[in-house]
């Protein structure tokens, strides 16, 4: 329910409770279920005890409508509506009464959220000014199909990069020209960086995944930062907003991009993406030159396996980072999901596999093994609804990301209460649930192990065993290659 509300996913949850004469006087089984999720529902619904009287269908079936509609948005979001009964706790025989009005019971339009034209002039003329401009789309899962047309029109006005990470959708074909790759790389630069500070910033989706791209652009608060929100949110943590537009992303985008004037040919766009190549190149060659795997091996080989029709759920802690990292822009154009709102590890094959009952191409989850562990009862839907999945699970045995944190110094503390190390192994529990299991320890031998699980029946689960002083030195090597490849400073 948190992710969802962070998310945008539009969600209704329906609770059964007791009727109000039985709560908070020592019935078993009865918690107090009013606003039980607080601020984190769109709307809450005390629904009543049901009644066999035509007015109490007909507020039913409004409620009905009038839940979805809320949950759809915008902003979309969950609705709880919760449900007392009295015993018996089983319907009656008949239906006290039959309406021929079927479907919906009323249908409602939210209306279109469009950028007012005075605003927009006002902000494109100001744009019109900027000489060192940016494009940055963080993650995003917007159905809109004209938004990437929309996204490069207004790059291509601004003459401005795009840096937009795989987790926004918007790595499509019509934006492969403007893209900056491997920008987490190139952050990381300061030699780059200091010589390429942004005057303006427009920002689509949340707040980026990478740290080097969030704190940089926090340290450029005297630029303007236009924040683009589809959704009546704030999708701003940092606060330096100049201004924040509301309304259907493409439509801003595609206002704005008509709004301005033609402007001069200059070197800073490509500048940006001759950067981006280098690195990338540095980052993939870093790769090769590793004999003992860890996480980027796993990107890199998605990257190379993966049909373009593909959804990949990316979890939360060094999974969505490393694919931040090392997902090259001309990977196939997977449709990416990851749970971005609170962050969390919990529920994660839960959401992979709620995924796969959704789709009809072929889903993947890419996980660490700690998220996966925390959700491993999820599994049980591969058997009840038939649900074929690929989890590939970074196996490094504990919270590798918490090496990255100054806790790592700690170390009389630190394995016990921070990497938490489970020492499992995950075999006999997916098994368990009538999934394949497959461990791989060797670079050379994971794409295959991919390859055969996206061919094979059933859910398979692909464990890459890895070390983590391992994968925080290769991480080292890697981001040393990029530096060095951009002139950067040992
Ligand atoms: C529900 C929840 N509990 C705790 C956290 C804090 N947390 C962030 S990353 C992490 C460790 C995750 O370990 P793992 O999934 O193995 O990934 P790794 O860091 O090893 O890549 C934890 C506990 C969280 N994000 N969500
Ligand atoms: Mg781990």
């Amino acid at each position: 329910v948190v992710e969802a509300f962070h998310a945008q996913v539009p969600l209704i949850v329906l609770t059964a409770d007791r009727p109000p004469e039985l709560r908070d006087c020592g019935a078993g089984q009865t918690i107090d279920q009013l606003k039980l999720f607080g601020g984190f529902v769109r709307w809450f619904v005390e629904v009543g005890t049901p009644e066999a009287r035509p007015a109490a269908e007909r507020w039913m079936r409004t409620l009905a409508a009038r839940a979805t509609a809320t949950a759809a948005g915008p902003p979309a979001g969950p609705v709880h509506l919760n449900f007392p009964f009295r015993e018996p706790l089983v319907p009656d025989a008949e239906p006290p009464f039959a309406r021929t009005r079927r479907g919906a019971w009323t249908t409602v339009d939210p209306g279109m959220l469009v950028p007012s034209p005075d605003v927009t002039a006002t902000v494109a003329a100001n744009l019109a000014g900027a000489r060192r401009p940016l494009v940055v789309c963080g993650p995003l899962d917007d159905p809109d199909p004209t938004l990437p047309t929309a996204v490069a029109a207004l790059a291509t006005a601004l003459g401005a990069p795009v840096l937009a990470e795989p987790a926004s959708n918007l790595r499509r074909p019509v934006l492969l020209p403007l893209l900056v790759d491997a920008h987490d790389a190139v952050l990381r630069v300061a030699e780059f960086t200091d010589a390429h500070p942004p005057d303006a910033v427009v920002r689509l989706g949340a707040p980026p995944t990478s740290k080097a791209l969030a704190t940089w652009l926090e340290r450029h608060d005297d630029a303007m930062q236009i924040v683009v929100d589809g959704g009546g949110q704030w999708p701003e943590p940092a606060g330096i907003a100049t201004t924040l537009l509301r309304g259907r992303p493409s439509a801003v985008c595609a206002t704005l991009a008509t709004a301005l004037p033609a402007r001069p040919a200059s070197d800073w766009a490509p500048r940006w993406r001759r950067a981006g190549a280098a690195a990338r190149a540095a980052l993939t060659e870093a790769l090769a030159r590793e004999t003992a795997p860890f996480e980027a091996h796993a990107v890199h080989d998605l990257a190379r396996v993966l049909p373009a029709e593909t959804t990949l759920y990316v979890g939360n802690s060094m999974a969505v980072r490393v694919f931040d990292a090392f997902w090259p822009a001309d990977a196939p154009p997977v449709r990416v999901l990851a749970n971005r709102g609170a962050n969390g590890i919990d529920g994660f094959v839960s959401s992979v596999l709620g995924a796969a009952a959704a789709s009809t191409g072929p889903v993947v989850g890419l996980c660490g093994d700690l998220s996966f562990y925390h959700d491993l009862n999820g599994l049980l839907a591969v058997r009840r609804h038939g649900l074929r999945a690929v989890l590939l699970v970074l196996d490094n045995d504990g919270g590798g990301i918490f090496d990255l944190l100054p806790v790592a110094r700690c170390t009389d503390v630190f394995e016990e209460f921070f990497v938490t190390p489970h020492g499992l192994d995950l075999r006999p529990a997916v098994e368990m649930y009538g999934a394949g299991f497959v461990r791989v320890t060797a670079p050379a031998a994971l794409a295959p192990a991919v390859a055969d699980a996206l061919a094979a029946p059933r859910t398979t689960v692909v464990s890459l065993g890895f070390d983590r002083a391992t994968s925080l030195a290769a991480h080292g090597r890697a981001w040393a290659a990029a530096r060095a490849a951009l002139g950067g400073r040992p």
